[in-house]
């Protein structure tokens, strides 16, 4: 089994899409280890985001981002970070795959409902800035 991050973004929460997307998350063969309701501020929203600094649309995703409350999970599978990835779709609704939740739940390639770690290096790294105590977890501390 191995985990990744996934984060309900602030869209689907306003628009009351948390509950399908997690069914959807879970018909998929996750299995929910970790999960929280927060509101990021513009320095978290910036360091989650860092490796997007200088991109045109970076400023406008931070605001995003903090626009209203948001859920990071930590989903565990075989296979979980390219998995995920697969289920959610492409970054751009227009062009997601049908069945998935971006091309179910989305609103624009901005705008669109989830976010899952890109690599096993991500997802690991991404765990550990919103669940750091799943870390004391896995080294039994
Ligand atoms: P993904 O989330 O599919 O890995 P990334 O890593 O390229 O996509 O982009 C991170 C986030 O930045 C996306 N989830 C999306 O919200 C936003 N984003 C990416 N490209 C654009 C764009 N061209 N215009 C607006 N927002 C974008």
């Amino acid at each position: 089994m191995t985990q990744t991050l996934a984060i309900i973004k602030p869209d689907a929460v306003a628009a009351a899409k948390t509950g399908k997307i997690l069914a959807h998350l879970e018909a998929a063969g996750f299995a929910v280890r970790a999960l929280r309701m927060t509101r990021l501020g513009v320095p978290e929203a910036e360091a989650f985001y860092a490796v997007h600094r200088g991109r045109p649309f970076f400023r406008s995703l931070c605001a995003f981002m903090t626009s209203g409350p948001c859920l990071p999970l930590v989903l565990e599978r075989a296979d979980a970070v390219a998995h995920l990835r697969t289920v959610i779709g492409a970054t751009d609704p227009a062009e997601a795959a049908a069945g998935t939740v971006r091309k179910l739940y989305a609103e624009s390639k901005e705008r669109n409902a989830i976010h899952a770690s890109d690599s096993v290096e991500n997802a690991a790294r991404e765990i550990a800035f919103f669940f750091p105590e799943m870390e004391r977890v896995r080294l039994g501390g």
